[in-house]
């Protein structure tokens, strides 16, 4: 994938266990989508690490659905249902399947993003056919089982140093310090909690969000 434009600067994360009781789930998943694109999200990555292949698959394609050509969809750790999808891309982490594999399952054109926690990995990673490096966690987290240190902004800054490459930042990341992190260097932020908290509409959130980066007008 060569980027036409610059990355998204917010890049939220849909984590599975935000739909654990929703009713009417592929219909919710679309309107989901739907609102986001709508507020100005232009990739969006759908994370479950527990479900089955098939409802994994079954979920994204209603968000494919909704999502249209509006926003980059990008999947967690599944190459090969990301294409069954029509994703356009994947991320693994450095437990998942490394990202040779998934480039040569998803092909040339799609995008492949990889999860790096220290400069080892991120220089492994800046020597890999992958369109992106996350670096994460910046600050604590709650949201990831088992996090590894954080990384914290001067982590960004190491990390804009080592690579060229589009970096997306992660972990414990808000409207409130967003912009911090953007300023140490990375091209995006990539948040969970801050956009699907329950009981919040993810939309609204995301509006707000893309306020306090300076990315829509505060008077929009
Ligand atoms: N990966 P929140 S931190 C999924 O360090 C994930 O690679 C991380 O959730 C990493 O925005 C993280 O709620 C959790 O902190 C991000």
């Amino acid at each position: 994938m060569v980027w036409n434009g610059s990355f998204p600067a917010l890049y939220p994360i849909l984590d599975a266990a935000f739909l654990a009781d929703v009713p009417e789930r592929a219909d919710f998943l679309r309107r989901l989508v739907g609102d986001l694109a709508e507020a100005g999200v232009g990739i969006l990555q759908y994370r479950n690490k527990t479900g089955s292949e098939a409802g994994i698959l079954v979920d994204a394609r209603a968000m494919r659905e909704a999502a249209d050509e509006r926003m980059l969809l990008i999947l967690n750790d599944w190459p090969e249902l990301a294409v069954e999808a029509g994703f356009d891309g994947v991320h693994v982490g450095q437990t998942d399947a490394n990202p040779a594999e998934a480039r040569r399952i998803v092909g040339p054109e799609s995008i492949v993003g990889i999860s790096t926690h220290n400069e080892a990995q991120l220089r492994a990673a800046d020597a890999k056919r992958v369109d992106y490096i996350a670096i994460g966690p910046v600050f604590a987290t709650a949201t990831k089982e088992n996090p590894d240190p954080v990384v914290g902004l001067d982590g960004v800054r190491m990390a804009r140093a080592m690579t060229c490459k589009p970096l997306v930042a992660i972990g414990g990341i808000t409207a409130v310090n967003g912009v911090q992190v953007l300023d140490a260097g990375a091209d995006s932020v990539a948040v969970i909690s801050a956009i699907f908290m329950r009981g919040s509409k993810p939309a609204i959130l995301a509006v707000e969000f893309l306020r306090s980066l300076g990315i829509i007008r505060r008077d929009a």
